[in-house]
């Protein structure tokens, strides 16, 4: 069956801020994916005996990348327009972040970010975008195997901050945690989880953090490729779409 989003997965996602969409990738893809990180992985890897954390930013440059192939093979365009109101669809990305998490490596965040602030873009803007949509090539069942930290709902008390005090102050950091993000009512913070192949969706505003690895040195590194997405013309209504958080969004 083609996975699709349906009504409650966006309840989940309007009042949680993100939602995990199952069995998106089957089991041969997911070799597949994987062999395409193990060689992205080979040309730039990370320093010999790291733990921790390893990110790397591919550009789709003219002629195509694996990654973008991944994207399309995903449906992620598809699926993503599933949560977007009828009239809009996502622009193709220009660049994808690869983001593994080698254990031993155990860390807890302390607090969220927002993406895009630090540094901004050239024009002083906050390179804000719609969601963010992460492939989980490696198994998120187990919790503290690298899993992203969230913390349900701050999409919306964020935008209602934003509301009050401008969408500008997305870039005021000397107002902000050290997070950095805005020093709204965070809750609790969870982690995501769900088996590989699985794909998440997280609104741009959703205060997250990168999870630690508790695993022993032999257990898998996570793996997670993660693509930030523009709904069609975001750029053209970033104030409204991080003062307004749901307007991109469908009921
Ligand atoms: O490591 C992750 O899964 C998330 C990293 C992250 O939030 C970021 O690079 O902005
Ligand atoms: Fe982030």
């Amino acid at each position: 069956m083609v996975p699709a989003i349906n009504d409650e997965m966006r309840t989940t996602f309007r009042e949680q801020g993100f939602v995990v969409v199952p069995d998106v990738l089957g089991a041969n893809q997911l070799t597949r994916a994987r062999a395409v990180v193990a060689e992205l992985l080979a040309k730039e890897p990370p320093p010999a005996d790291h733990v921790g954390f390893h990110f790397l930013w591919p550009r789709f440059e003219a002629g195509g990348n694996p990654l973008l192939n991944l994207y399309d093979e995903a449906g992620i365009a598809k699926l993503a327009s599933q949560l977007l109101r009828p009239d809009l669809g996502v622009d193709e990305p220009d660049f994808a972040q690869l983001a593994v998490t080698i254990p031993p490596w155990p860390h807890r965040p302390g607090g969220p970010h927002v993406d895009g602030v630090t540094p901004t873009l050239p024009d002083g803007t906050p390179g804000t975008f719609t969601m963010l949509t992460g492939i989980w090539l490696t198994d998120h069942e187990q919790l503290d195997r690298g899993n992203l930290h969230v913390w349900p709902g701050t999409h919306l008390r964020l935008g209602e901050y934003l509301r009050e005090h401008g969408a500008d102050a997305l870039t005021r950091l000397d107002e902000m945690s050290p997070g950095p993000y805005p020093k709204i009512d965070l809750g609790d913070q969870i982690q995501v989880s769900g088996p590989a192949g699985s794909v998440l969706f997280a609104h741009y505003l959703l205060g997250h953090n990168i999870g630690g690895h508790s695993g022993t040195a032999n257990d898998e590194r996570r793996e997670t490729v993660y693509y930030r997405l523009h709904a069609t013309g975001h750029r053209e209504r970033w104030r409204e779409a991080v003062t307004n958080p749901l307007v991109e969004f469908r009921h």
